[in-house]
């Protein structure tokens, strides 16, 4: 496959500034800048229009906005916290967010019980949501926070970090989007009167990077968690071997990464992953409270692994190493003990660096492992991650292999009836949806999508949003669904502006029907609320499909070289 990044450089991930009453072009001295954070909020420049307290994406499950309270902050405000390692974390990522762009010092301090002090103030405690009438009382859970705006404070409450965390990224949604610029900007920081009491309707909430066919680099993975951490997402799930590349070191077979690494979809150089480049991904993704789900793919789809140690080959000769992006050809040999060793030596040392509790172990299109074989296969291999402390997470094909404490499946089906995963969820699976039709990123919007595949069809954003994860797959009831992923695949894409292009607007709707109550879903009002994600998108300077679909607003412009310049058709 050719390849599109050849064509044409990746765009500047600097916003330029477009509308000067939003988006200064210029970056302001130091002395400005001083000058910008003691002026008092009267005398800010832009009257941004406000956000809404109720166009938040993923939709909150409780709002209830006061039109009659805004809260505007200044060079006087602080962040106060509870005393407690992790809260504090979130309150200096906040501090990080608003002070390059505010100019605003923004301490943080520990917080003080006391009467309303002009600060956004971040608690940890065990809070219970204020019921609404008809409701049972309820708690915040693992991840829930309550916010309250009046025009004298900002307060976020939560049972846990995490809690805090997704409520600051409420918070982020509800001030202008000119807080997305890399460069300070003078705006009025205004926030909508009201209260907001959130808490997410499944637990795993993920997206899935393909760095197997296409290697990225460390810090494009980065950039994809904080996509992520946006949108509540909780779960980077890495595609780390495939036919055309192996992309994590591993001490005891290091011909893997050395040979078995340098390789890719359209013969480019490959990468690998060092232990320490994949520990900084993960603290990474920690720091924001996103999980690393990584995934060695067996049987099937082990041609990198074939070319490095070819004992490993049913054949015992080394295939040639694979660029293309066909499937279901290679496979380790299931019948030699000497695969086991190695599937044993991979996920112990992928173990170990893996604080998260799953290990994921493919399990797709391995068209020439048959029958009990494969099915042998998987639980020998499912034994392993158990002994090893962790829970297996696998693609549905293992369906008809034993349960294991715990097991996971991935679905990834487009016909949302199977017997084969029904049975298994029977026998006490638990499923993470990724219904190619609708939640597969590699697919194409429309025919004429510069990249992506079709072979589930097209999926534009209203397909990515309109299903219902809870009643998706006949015979699966929706306690046995432990969430959503979106799945990225990349034969096809070769940069990171084209991964953002395909994920975004679409990993929006995912995370929606991830987060949000059934009963707010809505296409009408999520397109509306996803609409003014774009202007937000192109002051951070990242690439976004500027589908038909979403009503983008016009102020600010979006800048047009957001939409993937690269990508050819859709340029003028
Ligand atoms: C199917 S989904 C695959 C991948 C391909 C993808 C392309 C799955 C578990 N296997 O190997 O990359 O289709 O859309």
């Amino acid at each position: 496959m050719p390849s599109p990044s050849a064509t044409g450089p990746e765009p500047s991930l600097t916003a330029p500034a477009t509308d000067p009453t939003v988006l200064p072009t210029h970056e302001p001295a130091a002395a400005d800048l001083a000058m910008l954070a003691t002026r008092t909020a009267s005398d800010l420049l832009t009257p941004a229009p406000p956000a809404r307290l109720d166009a938040v994406v993923p939709a909150p499950e409780q709002v209830e906005a006061d039109p009659t309270a805004t809260f505007v902050l200044t060079g006087d405000t602080a962040i106060r916290v509870t005393a407690h390692p992790g809260a504090r974390a979130v309150a200096e990522h906040l501090a990080a967010l608003l002070r390059p762009v505010t100019g605003f010092p923004l301490p943080v301090a520990d917080s003080v019980d006391v009467a309303p002090t002009g600060d956004l103030t971040l608690t940890l405690a065990h809070t219970p949501a204020t019921p609404a009438p008809a409701r049972p009382p309820t708690t915040l859970g693992a991840e829930g926070y309550r916010l309250d705006v009046t025009s004298t404070e900002v307060r976020i409450a939560a049972e846990t970090a995490a809690g805090l965390f997704h409520g600051v990224q409420t918070l982020r949604q509800l001030l202008p989007a000119a807080v997305e610029s890399p460069t300070p900007v003078a705006a009025r920081w205004a926030l909508p009167g009201g209260s907001i009491v959130d808490r997410p309707r499944f637990a795993y909430r993920g997206a899935m990077l393909d760095v197997a066919r296409h290697f990225f680099a460390v810090e494009d993975v980065l950039r994809v968690i904080d996509h992520l951490a946006r949108y509540k997402l909780n779960h980077l799930h890495l595609h780390l071997t495939d036919d055309q590349g192996w992309r994590i070191a591993v001490d005891s077979w290091p011909r893997l990464t050395t040979l078995g690494g340098t390789t890719e979809v359209g013969g480019g150089p490959g990468g690998h992953y060092t232990k320490t480049d994949y520990q900084k991904i993960i603290e990474y993704a920690a720091a924001r409270h996103i999980t690393v789900v990584p995934e060695i793919d067996l049987p099937g789809h082990t041609n990198s692994a074939l070319v490095a140690y070819p004992e490993l080959a049913p054949d015992k000769v080394a295939p040639p190493p694979y660029t293309g992006t066909e499937v279901g050809f290679s496979y380790v040999d299931p019948a030699d003990e000497r695969t086991y060793d190695f599937v044993a030596d991979v996920l112990g040392e992928l173990a170990a660096l893996t604080p998260g509790p799953w290990l994921h172990i493919g399990g797709d299109e391995a068209f020439k492992v048959k029958g009990e074989v494969y099915t042998g296969f998987v639980e020998r291999v499912q034994r392993i991650v158990a002994g090893l402390g962790k829970t297996v997470v696998g693609w549905h094909q293992v369906a008809p292999a034993a349960h294991v404490d715990g097991r996971v499946l991935q679905w990834w089906g487009t016909n949302g009836d199977d017997p084969t995963t029904g049975d298994a969820v029977r026998r006490g699976a638990r499923l993470i949806l990724s219904p190619g039709n609708h939640a597969y990123l590699d697919m194409k919007y429309a025919p004429d999508t510069p990249i992506g595949h079709d072979w589930a069809g097209l999926i534009d954003v209203r397909r990515a949003y309109d299903w219902d994860p809870g009643t998706h797959l006949t015979g699966v009831p929706a306690e046995a669904v432990l969430g959503v992923e979106a799945p990225l695949w990349t034969e096809s894409v070769t940069s990171l502006a084209e991964i953002e292009y395909l994920l975004l607007p679409r990993l929006p709707a995912i995370a929606e029907l991830g987060w949000s109550p059934q009963a707010a879903h809505d296409w009408a009002g999520f397109r509306e609320r996803l609409a003014g994600h774009g202007p937000r998108w192109a002051t951070a300077g990242i690439t976004f499909h500027r589908t038909p679909e979403i009503p983008w607003p016009a102020v600010p412009a979006i800048p047009r070289q957001y939409e993937a310049p690269q990508l050819g058709p859709e340029i003028p």
